[in-house]
């Protein structure tokens, strides 16, 4: 078996790893999904845990040599229990649409009625987009925001009583505002349906406890676990109660959702668990249950809110007029400016975001009026108040002078400055 080096073996891929990293190194990630791992994170990620199928779940696999990593699933699945007051855990998601599909095989029948939030008002594609499997094995109502860019809980509860929905989702990728998970779950009742909370992007800030923990109000709660939980890529499905040993065919009921989830993944939807990636996902979760990890959420949350005031007092404008999360979403539209072009300049900058539509957008989705931002990634590099002060200044900057070649280079010179202070882990 060879030990050469990656840089040896393969330095076209070498290459474009240290590119990567240059890249994220010398320039704001900002993107809200988006976070910078540990070097532990990654070092788990990389190892030889990766070699092994182990189809099953601890105890229960169909392959031999499984001792191991069925002490690492444990982990994980205690670990995810523990941070967020969970009876049962599954760790084997490989990311956040196979958990959802997961959580839709397990409860759902083809042509059943789901409710989410639609896409466009800051939903996510699995939560019924018509074009996406949700929506097509499905029949989709969806909820929208209110002209002021909140949920609009009241329509939700309208068509919940008009359509009856087998099953109501809570979350969404591009709301800056914290998720009511109560008020799903009392309308969920009201028509019989489960309530599925989708948490992946506060995930973070709930186990830094500065966001509502759905978990012992919703039925059932996915997350991802790469974005403000600042794990590896992967995905959790978690519930109270605890699976049938063995795992037999059991009714649809709530009671027996950690059963029903178990077999939707596998032997549902999935085969091998990845195991690099749970022990990955178990070193991720022993970082967020430590002390310091509240204080990073909590950072997270004053670099949100801070960058938004700054950005409100240079005239932007913030769907719901700020943000409680990690999250900020801009409508660009009193300033001229498209979400295309302003990624753009503030990608020539140094400085990532992504175009967004905003609710009731007027512009295509392809060509949407916003840009989403967000503070995870660059508060785990350290940055804080003062930082958000300036990139503020930066983006105002690169977006008044977006056709500005020049200044958008100088920028870039300062923000690969700034990021020299703050460097990654590796
Ligand atoms: N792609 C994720 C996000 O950016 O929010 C959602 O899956």
């Amino acid at each position: 078996m060879n030990n050469i080096l990656l840089k040896n073996q393969d330095p076209d891929i070498a290459n474009l790893i240290d590119k990567e990293a240059n890249r994220q190194n010398t320039g704001l990630e900002m993107i809200p999904s988006e976070n910078h791992t540990s070097g532990a994170v990654l070092e788990a990620l990389g190892s030889r845990l990766t070699d092994k199928y182990s189809e099953g779940y601890p105890g229960m696999r169909y392959y031999g040599g499984c001792d191991i990593v069925d002490q690492v699933e444990n982990l994980a699945r205690d670990r995810a229990c523990k941070l967020f007051g969970a009876d049962h855990a599954n760790v084997q998601p490989h990311s956040g649409c196979p958990a959802n599909i997961a959580v839709y095989f397990a409860l759902l029948d083809p042509g059943d009625t789901i409710m989410g939030l639609k896409l466009f008002h800051g939903g996510h594609m699995t939560h019924g987009l018509k074009v996406n499997f949700s929506g097509t094995f499905f029949n989709s109502v969806q909820y929208g925001c209110r002209a002021d860019g909140y949920i609009d809980i009241d329509e939700m509860r309208k068509l919940a009583h008009e359509h009856k929905p087998k099953l109501i989702v809570s979350g969404g990728s591009a709301y800056a505002r914290q998720y009511e998970w109560a008020k799903y779950q009392e309308i969920a009742d009201e028509v019989g349906a489960f309530h599925l909370a989708d948490m992946s992007h506060v995930a973070g800030l709930v186990a830094g406890s500065v966001h509502p923990n759905p978990v012992g109000i919703a039925d059932v709660v996915t997350t991802t676990t790469h974005k403000t939980l600042r794990g590896p890529r992967g995905a959790m499905i978690l519930s109270k109660g605890n699976p049938s040993t063995p795992l037999k065919k059991v009714p649809r009921t709530k009671e027996n959702i950690p059963t029903l989830i178990d077999r939707a993944i596998i032997p549902g939807i999935q085969g091998g668990p990845h195991n690099h990636q749970t022990a990955a996902i178990a070193v991720a979760l022993k970082e967020a249950m430590q002390p310091e990890f509240k204080d990073y959420a909590k950072q997270v949350v004053v670099n949100a809110k801070t960058l938004a005031d700054e950005l409100m007092s240079k005239g932007y404008e913030l769907v719901t007029g700020g943000t409680d999360t990690h999250l900020l979403l801009i409508n660009l539209g009193n300033k001229q400016v498209t979400g295309a072009q302003a990624e753009k300049a503030l990608g020539r900058a140094g400085i990532t975001v992504n175009k967004n539509t905003v609710p009731h957008d007027p512009r295509k989705p392809f060509d949407p009026s916003g840009i989403r931002m967000g503070t995870p990634a660059i508060t785990t590099r350290g940055m804080k108040k003062a930082e958000m002060k300036q990139i503020a200044d930066y983006i105002n900057e690169a977006i008044t002078h977006m056709d500005d070649e020049a200044t958008l280079d100088r920028i870039h010179g300062e923000v690969t400055e700034m990021c020299g202070a703050f460097p990654l882990a590796i």
